[in-house]
Parts: structure tokens; C-alpha cells; sequence
């Protein structure tokens, strides 16, 4: 590939150098690994979340007495185990030897957190045999080692599916980079209230803006059709998280 050209940028103005933390160049190197390796496509979609976000308003202060901050993240976090199990051609990862396919049977989930260092992927175990509550409880744990700097090495590897949520800063939509060796990545943006045509009528309801990026040598654009549509349907009917 041909190098971008070096620039003298005092050229144009005062500027200063900063050195670059070892997150950030590990992120750079794996970002250039993955975005050069992965022949990438990302599908799009919403989740209405209107009847989630009630329940989850209604749990809040239970689950604060529990010491548990219920955001959306922990509800995306079994969603997405919860499709992984029902469309397991989304829990794979390629082989070295060119030849395989390694299907998962377990199922753990990264949480792309941004940190005073740079962007870390904690990874949160066997996500589909937990409930809300402890998997809110130790996204939470994982979060505040990774910001902490206190994150050990093999917390952060094994993922199967990582979720990248921008969803507290705002946005429509973006179009992550998958994780590799994983497979596939979610893009999670701001919710908002929309129109939703319900057959009769115009209603407001809380929609939110969903991405899949996967590897396209692993995983069909059918697959994520399936998959997406499982995902979003468990996110809009949060009952169907118990089954
Ligand atoms: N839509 C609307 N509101 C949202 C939301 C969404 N999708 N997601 C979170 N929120 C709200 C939360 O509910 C919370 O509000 P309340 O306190 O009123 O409930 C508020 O935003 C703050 O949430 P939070 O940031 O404390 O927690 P989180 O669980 O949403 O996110 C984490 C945790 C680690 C995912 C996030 O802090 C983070 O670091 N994200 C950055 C990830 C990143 O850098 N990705 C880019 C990588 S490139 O692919």
C-alpha cells in the first residue's frame, strides 16, 4: 500500500507533538490489521425500544438499590447473546489454516469502551447464561477496569461479538470495524422518538439506530438479514429476553 506522505504541518501553522499511549498504537495497528483484512459490509436497522425503555425505567431504582446502573447497554449485551445462540452462523470464527470455520459454543460479548487512554474491548463471559442484573453488574466492573487502566489480558480477549456503543454521545448512525478474529460488530447510536405508521395511524415511539458490520468471507448478507431481524425483534419485546 502506498505510504502517506510525511508532511511538515509547521508549514501551515504552530503545532505540537504528543505522544501517542500504547492503547492508542496498539488500536492504530489492530484498526489498519482489521480494516485491511476484513472484506467489510454493514447493514443497517432500527430496534423499536419504547417498551424496553419503560421497563427499564420502571427497574431503575430497584436496581439502584442493588447497585446496578440499568442502562440500555446490558439489554444489548443479552440481545445480542441471545441472537447469537438462535443464528449461530454469527458466532464463527474463519481458521488460520484457510480450510475451517470454528463454531463457538460459548457465547462472550466486548464492549468497545472509550477511555483516557484510547479505546479498550473488555470482554464480558457467557453472556447468554446471565440475567440483567450481573451482566450489568460486571459490564460495569469491566468498564471501570478498563478506564482504570486495571483491565487484565485476558479480559479482553475470547469475544465472540463486540458491542460499540455511541448511544450516550449521540449520532444516527456509524459503520464499525469488526473485532477480528471475531466476525461481526454493533454499532449502537442515539435513540429518538419517531412517527412509527402503525396500520392506521402515526405514533411516536423510541427507535434505535442499529449497524452490523461483519466479515463478508464468513458471513452472507442473508445470515445478517437473519440475524439482525432476531436481534431487533428481542430488543422490541423484551419479554423475549427470559426464553
Ligand atoms: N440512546 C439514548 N440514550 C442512551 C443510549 C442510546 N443508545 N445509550 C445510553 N444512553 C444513555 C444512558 O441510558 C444513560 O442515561 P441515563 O443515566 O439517563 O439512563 C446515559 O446515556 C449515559 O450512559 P453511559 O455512557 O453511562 O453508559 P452506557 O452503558 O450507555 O455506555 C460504554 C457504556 C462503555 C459503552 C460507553 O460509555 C462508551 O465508552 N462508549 C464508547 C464506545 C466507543 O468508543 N466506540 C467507538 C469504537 S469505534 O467502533
Amino acid at each position: 500500500i502506498p505510504a502517506v506522505p510525511a508532511v511538515d504541518f509547521a508549514q501551515f501553522g504552530e503545532i505540537e507533538l504528543q505522544p501517542m499511549s500504547k492503547i492508542k498504537k496498539v488500536t492504530a495497528a489492530n484498526m489498519s490489521r482489521n480494516w485491511l483484512n476484513v472484506p467489510h459490509v454493514t447493514q443497517f436497522d432500527e430496534a423499536d425500544i419504547t417498551d424496553l425503555d419503560a421497563f427499564r425505567a420502571s427497574m431503575k431504582a430497584e436496581a439502584e438499590r442493588q447497585g446496578v446502573k440499568l442502562t440500555p447497554l446490558p439489554f444489548l449485551i443479552k440481545a445480542a447473546a441471545s441472537a447469537l445462540t438462535l443464528e449461530p452462523s454469527f458466532n464463527v470464527s474463519l481458521h488460520h489454516d484457510g480450510e475451517h470455520m470454528v463454531q463457538k459454543h460459548y457465547v462472550h460479548i466486548g464492549i468497545a469502551c472509550d477511555t483516557p487512554n484510547g479505546l479498550m474491548v473488555p470482554v464480558l463471559r457467557d453472556a447468554d447464561k446471565k440475567g440483567i442484573y450481573q451482566i450489568a453488574r460486571e459490564a460495569s466492573e469491566l468498564i471501570e477496569k478498563a478506564r482504570n487502566g486495571k483491565l487484565k489480558p485476558n479480559e479482553m480477549q475470547g469475544g465472540c461479538f463486540t458491542i460499540s456503543s455511541l448511544g450516550a454521545m449521540g449520532g444516527t448512525g456509524f459503520t464499525p470495524i469488526v473485532n477480528a478474529p471475531e466476525v461481526a460488530i454493533m454499532g449502537v447510536s442515539k435513540a429518538q422518538i419517531k412517527p412509527q405508521w402503525n396500520g392506521k395511524e402515526f405514533v411516536p415511539r423510541n427507535m434505535l439506530p442499529l449497524a452490523v458490520s461483519y466479515d463478508h468471507r464468513a458471513i452472507n448478507g442473508a445470515d445478517c438479514g437473519r440475524f439482525f431481524t432476531t436481534l431487533v425483534a428481542l430488543l422490541s419485546d423484551v419479554r423475549r429476553l427470559i426464553l
